[in-house]
């Protein structure tokens, strides 16, 4: 855990947040400020900034999450497709220091780029 990183507060359950589910080492959660609805985020419960940091076992443990749940958050949005992204590092658009993966339900005609619409 890092203070005053408002991540580790969610997973640490001082800052709610709507999760979506829970492993051993990852947590998945709704957006706070969507970019569409059922926007996703995936993160590590262990702090760490960027990709390259996370162990393996870990990175993996991730995209297994991902993998799942884009079926399941098209479901249950009815969304006809999904941008998957990561923001890694400051100069990529990363606001929140602690490695997350994007999931944005996509809908046809929303006008979206990909990953620059997952970039703001
Ligand atoms: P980024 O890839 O670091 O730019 O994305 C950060 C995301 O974290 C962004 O989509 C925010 O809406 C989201 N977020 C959140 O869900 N809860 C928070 O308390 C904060 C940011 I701060």
């Amino acid at each position: 855990m890092s203070e005053d990183c408002i991540f580790c507060a969610i997973v640490d359950g001082d800052i709610p947040g709507r999760i979506v589910r829970e492993t051993e080492t990852t947590l998945a959660f709704l957006d706070a400020n969507p970019l569409a609805p059922g926007h996703t985020l995936v993160i590590p419960k262990d702090h760490h900034a960027r990709l390259d940091d996370l162990p393996d076992d870990v990175a993996a443990d991730i995209f297994r999450d991902v993998h799942e749940l884009v079926s399941r958050v098209e479901d249950a949005v009815d969304a006809d497709a999904t941008t998957v992204g990561i923001n890694d590092g400051e100069a990529a658009g990363q606001e929140v220091p602690h490695v997350h993966a994007h999931i944005v339900p996509r809908f046809d005609g929303d006008g979206g780029h990909p990953i620059h619409a997952v970039a703001g």
